[in-house]
């Protein structure tokens, strides 16, 4: 281990670059240099880190150079492009957009539930970082998991905006001042108005009929908890609430657990933080849950209509744990256990 490590975070202007830049900060993580990169569009602004301004560079295939670790959140063409660039440069790559989280030999880690995969690293010197509705999902299911195998899940989320990034939010304020006005919602990201609406298409459809974020729980959970024979079914939605996904979570179980015995299961679980207290109304809220580390999960009842069966409220802030959180978490392992 190196006493300190330089850092590129590509995208660093948008709603998840923001956010790292923030918790690198916040954890110390030990930055000797840090290289924000973005578009050509906001070359030269600024972003400011432990007191100092750093002005941010154009991405080009020579942005890498001398760089320890790069975290790019600037959509999946620019993964595909500059990645391997970066890789090739001798930057440990922890990426967060989708385009490689499916390749055998790029390791999908959440750091509470398989951070024994980040060794697979060396293999294409890319780690790559779940989507935010998965990793809450799993980090909240990862104990039922060992404790009792899961069989079955049927997932349903009410998304947060933020999400799409930093258009997405001028996009739901925007159209609630219209509406609130009397005027006509001006809708440029979403293909309806979602301020005062559910949308239930998250990301392209597929051909099967679900959308491409829903197959991403899917087939991430599969990926990420190395084994094929959980089932998963999803329902996505955005919703008009600005920062924390929220997730009615089923789950059916090989073995009985008790809703006391989940919840206790719960309550040790790693990055897990229980509210459930329903005689005070108590139970994990999006608005509670923006700004914060953990993933709180409530609402754990037994499902009545199956044998061994669970409900939860699972609910965490999407661009922390969901996006910027999890990547310095793996960057974290990766500077203490292998570089
Ligand atoms: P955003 O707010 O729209 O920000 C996009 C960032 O990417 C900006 O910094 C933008 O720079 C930069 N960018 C765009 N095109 C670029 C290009 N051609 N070259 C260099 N930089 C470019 O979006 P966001 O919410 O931060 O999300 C960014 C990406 O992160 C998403 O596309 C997604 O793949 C991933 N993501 C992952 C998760 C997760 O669950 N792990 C969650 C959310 C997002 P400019 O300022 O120059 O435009
Ligand atoms: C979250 O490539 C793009 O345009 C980004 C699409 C996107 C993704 C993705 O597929 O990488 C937007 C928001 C994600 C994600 O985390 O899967």
């Amino acid at each position: 281990m190196k006493r300190s490590y330089s850092v590129a975070v590509v995208g660093a202007t948008g709603a998840v670059g923001t956010e790292m830049v923030r918790v690198l900060e916040e954890r110390e993580f030990p930055v000797a240099e840090l290289r924000p990169l973005a578009s050509a569009r906001s070359a030269g602004t600024e972003v400011r880190f432990r007191g100092d301004e750093v002005r941010v560079r154009e991405l080009t295939d020579r942005s890498f150079e001398g760089i320890d670790i790069a975290l790019f959140s600037a959509g999946g063409s620019v993964s595909a492009r500059f990645a391997p660039a970066a890789a090739g440069a001798g930057a440990v790559v922890v990426d967060n957009t989708s385009h490689f989280r499916m390749e055998p030999d790029v390791p999908l880690v959440v750091p509470e539930v398989n951070p024994h995969a980040i060794a697979g690293y060396k293999a294409r010197g890319i780690i790559a970082n779940p989507n935010c509705s998965t990793i809450q999902m799993v980090v909240a299911l990862k104990p039922l998991h060992d404790r009792a195998r899961i069989r079955r899940v049927v997932v349903s989320t009410y998304q947060a905006v933020s999400g799409t990034g930093k258009r997405a939010i001028e996009e739901l304020e925007c159209q609630s001042r219209e509406l609130l006005s009397f005027r006509e919602p001006t809708c440029q990201v979403y293909p309806h108005q979602i301020a005062f609406n559910c949308l239930p298409q998250i990301d392209v459809f597929l051909p099967n009929g679900y959308t491409k974020e829903e197959m991403k729980m899917v087939n991430e959970t599969k990926k990420i908890f190395e084994d094929d024979s959980v089932r998963v079914t999803a329902t996505t939605v955005r919703v008009p609430v600005f920062y924390g996904h929220s997730e009615a979570v089923n789950v059916e179980l090989e073995e009985k657990l008790t809703a006391q015995e989940a919840r206790e299961l719960l309550e040790d679980a790693p990055g897990v933080v229980v509210v459930d207290d329903p005689a005070e109304s108590l139970y994990p809220l999006a608005v509670d849950a923006a700004g914060k580390d953990p993933v709180y999960v409530g609402r754990i009842r037994e499902d009545e209509s199956v044998e061994n069966g669970l409900n939860l409220w699972v609910v965490a802030d999407n661009v922390r744990k969901g996006a910027a959180l999890n990547a310095v978490q793996i960057a974290e392992i990766l500077i203490r256990e292998y570089l």
